[in-house]
Parts: C-alpha cells; sequence; structure tokens
C-alpha cells in the first residue's frame, strides 16, 4: 500500500519535473512563459502533514507526524546539555567558513559513537568521513558517490522505509530495488523473507539498512539475526550503508544502539554510515550530521574523503558552523556528555512510556482489536496498521495528523493527547 503510494509519488513528481521545452536559442518568447508547464510538485508525504497541522485552526488538533520530539506538554524540547553548550559558546566572534569537509573535531567525535571510543579504524585513520547537512545531506551526499563511482550498481531499499530514500537516491539517478522487511501480519520483522532478498540480489549488491530504530515500522532485527545478516551479506560481498537518524532512541542508550554496526565492523565489512543530530541532540533546524566511510587503508581514506568534499564544494561549499560548534562543546566535556546521555535516556523513556499508556487506554475503550505492537515497537513511531482512509477519518472528523501509512509519531504523544487520540483510534477501527 504505502509502496504503491510511493510510486505514485515519485512519478507525480517526475512529472512534476518535465523540463520545459521551447526556443532557448535566442528567440522571442513572452517573459510570462518561462515556466509555463512547471505544475504543483506533489505534497511531501511527512512535511505536508506539518503544514496541513499548521493550518487547521482546531483547538483540539493533535501532530504525530513527523518525527520530533516532544516534551509531555506538547512544546518541542531544548536539551539542557545544548543550553549551557550554548552559553559557553555565546559571544563567540568566529565566523569564518569551515571546511569543505566541516569541523575536524566535530566529525572526530561522531566517529566515535558509531565505530566505538576505541575503535582501530578511528585510530588507523580508515574512516572517510565529512561534516554533513543533517542525516539527510549524509544520504543524499553517499548516493551522489555511489553513482559516481559505481555508476552501474543499484540500490536496495526496505519495504518500508523513510519516503524520503526513494527521493534522495531518485534525484542521485540510482536505479532501485527494494527487499522485504516488515510483515503486516505479525506486525514484526520478515526474516526469511528478507534473507531470501539478500541472497538473491546480485553479489557485490548495495543496500540501505536502519541501524536502529526503523522508520517507520518500529521494528529491528535482533542482535542475533544482524549477525546473520552480516553473514550473509559477507559471503553475497554486499555492502552495507547504515541510515542511524535515531541512535539512543530504541534502547536509550547510543552505545546499545550501535550494535548493528559494531557487528558489521567485527565481520570485517567495509560499510558506511549517515548519522544525524537532529532526533538525539535535538539539533533539528541546525542541520548537523556525518557521512562516513570505512575504507581499506589510510589512504583510501584521504582519496574518499577529498572525493567526498568535491561533491560537497559545487552543491553548498561547506557546511554551517553552529551546529558543528555545539556537538562539539557538549562531545568533548565529560560532563556534558553525561548529561547528553541522560537526557537521552529521559526522552526514550518518556515514549516508552505513552506507548503503554495508548496501548492500555484502547484496551480499556474496548477495542477488538490487539494493540500489543504498540508496546513491542521501539524508537519513536509506531506502525499502527490503520489504512489510508482510517487516518483520513482521524484527521477530518478528530484534527488529528499523522502520515497515510498509518505511522504514528510517538513523540508528540503526550499525557493530555493520549486519551483523546486513543479514543479517535478506537472510533475509527471499532468495526474493522
Ligand atoms: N533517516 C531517517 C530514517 C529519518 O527518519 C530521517 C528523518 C532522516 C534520515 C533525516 O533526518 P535529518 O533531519 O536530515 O537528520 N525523519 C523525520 C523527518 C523527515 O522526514 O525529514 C521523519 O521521518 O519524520
Amino acid at each position: 500500500m504505502a509502496m504503491a503510494m510511493m510510486i505514485r509519488n515519485a512519478a507525480a513528481s517526475r512529472r512534476a519535473m518535465t523540463p520545459i521545452s521551447g526556443d532557448f536559442g535566442g528567440g522571442l518568447r513572452s517573459m510570462s512563459s518561462w515556466w509555463k508547464s512547471v505544475e504543483p510538485a506533489p505534497k511531501d508525504p511527512i512535511l505536508g502533514v506539518t503544514e496541513a497541522f499548521l493550518a487547521d485552526p482546531s483547538p483540539d488538533k493533535v501532530n504525530v507526524g513527523v518525527g520530533a520530539y516532544r516534551d509531555d506538554n506538547g512544546k518541542p524540547v531544548v536539551l539542557d546539555c545544548v543550553r549551557e553548550a550554548e552559553r559557553r559558546l555565546a559571544g563567540s566572534t568566529f565566523m569564518e567558513y569551515l571546511p569543505m569537509g566541516g569541523s575536524a573535531k566535530m566529525v572526530d567525535l561522531t566517529l566515535k559513537l558509531a565505530y566505538g571510543d576505541d575503535s582501530e579504524f578511528i585510530k588507523d585513520k580508515r574512516i572517510a568521513a565529512i561534516q554533513t547537512l543533517s542525516g539527510t545531506g549524509a544520504c543524499r551526499l553517499f548516493a551522489d558517490f555511489q553513482k559516481r563511482f559505481c555508476p552501474g550498481s543499484q540500490i536496495y531499499i526496505p519495504v518500508p522505509t523513510w519516503s524520503n530514500h526513494h527521493n534522495i537516491w531518485r534525484d542521485a539517478e540510482v536505479p532501485q530495488k527494494t527487499y522485504h522487511y516488515y510483515h503486516p501480519e505479525t506486525k514484526g520483522l520478515d526474516f526469511s523473507a528478507l534473507m531470501d532478498d539478500v541472497k538473491n540480489a546480485p553479489d557485490g549488491s548495495f543496500f540501505l539498512l536502519h541501524a536502529c530504530a526503523h522508520n517507520p515500522t518500529g521494528v529491528d532485527p535482533t542482535e542475533e539475526q544482524w549477525r546473520e545478516i552480516s553473514q550473509l551479506f559477507k559471503a553475497k560481498g554486499h555492502f552495507a550503508f547504515f541510515d542511524m537518524a535515531y541512535q539512543g532512541f530504541a534502547s536509550g542508550d547510543p552505545a546499545r544502539d550501535a550494535k548493528s554496526i559494531r557487528i558489521f565492523l567485527e565481520d570485517g565489512h567495509h560499510i558506511g554510515i549517515s548519522q544525524s543530530y537532529a532526533k538525539n541532540m535535538g539539533l533539528y533546524g541546525q542541520r548537523v550530521g556525518c557521512l562516513s566511510v570505512l575504507c581499506e587503508d589510510a589512504k583510501q581514506a584521504v582519496s574518499v574523503k577529498s572525493q567526498l568534499q568535491q561533491l560537497a564544494r559545487p552543491m553548498y561549499s561547506n557546511p554551517p558552523l553552529h551546529g558543528a560548534q555545539l556537538v562539539s562543546t557538549i562531545l568533548e566535556d565529560p560532563e556534558l556528555k553525561s548529561l547528553w546521555l541522560k537526557e537521552v535516556k529521559v526522552m526514550a523513556d518518556r515514549i516508552i512510556g505513552m506507548r503503554t499508556t495508548l496501548r492500555e487506554s484502547l484496551e480499556k475503550l474496548g477495542s477488538p482489536l490487539s494493540w500489543e505492537h504498540v508496546t513491542k515497537q521501539i524508537g519513536m513511531f509506531c506502525y499502527s496498521g490503520l489504512t489510508p482512509e482510517q487516518v483520513d477519518r482521524l484527521t477530518s472528523e478528530y484534527h488529528i495528523y499523522m502520515t497515510r501509512n498509518g505511522r504514528i509519531s510517538m513523540a508528540g504523544v503526550t499525557t493530555g493527547n493520549v486519551g483523546y487520540l486513543a479514543n479517535a483510534i478506537h472510533e475509527v477501527t471499532k468495526s474493522s
């Protein structure tokens, strides 16, 4: 269903992007006709929900669309560690350009979170890494790198996935294939179908993996399953590209959430990673992240990094400064870092608490359906199983905004709105 929607959206965007044809050879054309054939782009399936929410004047409205953390009063959160870093940076007059690869200090500290504090790969300088425009920028830069240096390759993407993955690899002109991931009946991982797809893909294929807290399903492989996936990748010579946008949101502990990556590293894979501080440091609008590629040796890492920089240069030249300064200030100070770790845990725990309350509320209302998956799934999202039609009713009758694939951003659920949300969900599902 979601896939069909995505394909429709992709087709619509291609139509909307059809270039204008006409006389560009210096002939006369009316000034008003330049963009005549440009049609409106389809609404983004996630950010379009925020737009619709903002336009709704209802006092009852609830936004569980975008994956952005809110406190129990429904307010955006600035972490205390970030406030303290802001205080320390106040008055800084350093406004120079960062290098094309961004802040080297921020990148070093960020690599430790993914590869481990004592990683031999960091010591041996085998990782080509640059600061990126958050996780989206890291994915896009990797997709462009893949296209430039492995021009005939494809990317295998899970079904379902974050909708923007499709746009990113489409715009990088890398053909997309899909692999099985979620089983709608069990509302869990379709492990055997996933393994079959990994096995049947041509040797040496590129795969996009969610490192933890899979979006939108909230379903991750177990540690044992990751080990099996890694072994099969090895046998097939596949390349694993990890998108890690939610490090800390699965278990409450960033180190534990990097387990999938550590397993692949132990097995000797040369992986790529996209990291983002949007969610786990609440730096959404600062756009701070990192792309890394583990190379064979330090010499190769120098080459790969230089090419990543060369991709960045004509696109945005160099990344923004302030977010990188905040991250460095927090992660290089042991006290601020431990405050950050505590705050990540608080965010993760509040979401887990809301999962329990939402499930219990639905059960108390006498819902005939099973809501076990609400508490079983992890991370920011609950893949509720609501149909697009039921989501439409939630929006039109109850002013509840979520993506049409039935994804609920649990980060937007609060003590104040959980009862209203449960009641509305019960009303639209009780006859199904
Ligand atoms: N990867 C995944 C899996 C992801 O869910 C997001 C954001 C990103 C990368 C990019 O985040 P960035 O802010 O570029 O670091 N997802 C949420 C927001 C969005 O769609 O942009 C969401 O799914 O709601």
